[in-house]
């Protein structure tokens, strides 16, 4: 028994592994906005492989505010939680309430059980570019890069790339670091997020939600942070808008 059930693990996980070692879409950070994207391109047809660092995707959804386990989202949002069969509850004055475990375990299952495939505990450290556009990640275990071993990486291919790292806004480092990258910011560099606004932090999250440069496209609060946005807390609509707007901007840049 033993043996077989090693053997099933090994031989599953690296069929899925080489399956996934050339894909449409590489998504990394499994955020709400992350998520949101990926069950829409998978549903689309698209090959999409989410890199994620933790061991459980969810990103900030799972906190709430401040540990109490609880989300708010604009009555607006209510469509995109209807379309996953996600329950909340009715807040006043435009609000709605949501459960964060409920939310994050369904965005989860939604987008894995669209076909989006879900690495966890992998780290994207580096991009590829090849002719001015990103067409890959670099990828460790996250356990190699925070023991800091000296360990080489592998590259998973992609013809589109969405920086969904929340705050630190990573990939969009590193296109900026290493590939020459100039954002549309009075400087042409990552502006770093404002104080928090929410009202046009939401926003601006949404507007902030492109592509920046061939192959490299930015959700969710990495996007705002790059673009200079204001912060906004434990309010998630405009994650769940941003990542819809993405998947449609990569989709009709794929099916060009
Ligand atoms: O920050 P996060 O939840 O992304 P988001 O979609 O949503 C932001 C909101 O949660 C919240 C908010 C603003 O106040 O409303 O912050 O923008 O999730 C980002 C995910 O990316 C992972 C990280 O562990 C987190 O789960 N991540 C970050 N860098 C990397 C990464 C990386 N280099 N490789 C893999 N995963």
């Amino acid at each position: 028994m033993e043996e077989k059930i090693s053997a099933s693990i090994v031989a599953t996980f690296f069929k899925k592994l080489q399956d996934y070692l050339s894909v449409d879409v590489a998504i990394v950070g499994a955020g709400p906005s992350g998520l949101v994207a990926a069950r829409d391109l998978a549903l689309a047809g698209k090959k999409v492989a989410l890199f994620e660092r933790r061991l459980a995707p969810g990103g900030g959804i799972w906190g709430g505010g401040m540990l109490f386990n609880e989300i708010v989202f604009q009555q607006e949002a209510a469509a995109i939680l209807d379309e996953m069969e996600i329950a909340y509850a009715d807040a006043g004055d435009g609000y709605i309430t949501a459960d964060s475990v409920l939310v994050a375990s369904a965005l989860i299952y939604r987008a894995r059980q669209a076909g989006a495939v879900i690495f966890n505990s992998v780290s994207v450290e580096d991009i590829v570019c090849r002719h001015e556009a990103v067409c890959g990640v670099v990828v460790n275990w996250t356990s190699v890069t925070r023991l800091a071993m000296h360990v080489d990486p592998l590259v998973i291919m992609a013809k589109a790339v969405l920086d969904g790292t929340g705050h630190p806004s990573e990939i969009i480092h590193l296109a900026s670091k290493k590939a020459g990258m100039s954002l549309d910011t009075p400087t042409g560099a990552v502006m770093g997020e404002k104080p928090m606004w929410m009202e046009k932090g939401e926003a601006s999250t949404v507007e902030n939600t492109k592509r920046l440069y061939p192959g490299l496209y930015a959700s969710g609060m990495a996007a705002n942070n790059a673009m200079g946005g204001f912060r906004m807390g434990p309010i998630f609509g405009g994650m769940l808008q941003s990542g819809k707007k993405v998947a449609r901007l990569i989709l009709d840049d794929l099916n060009e």
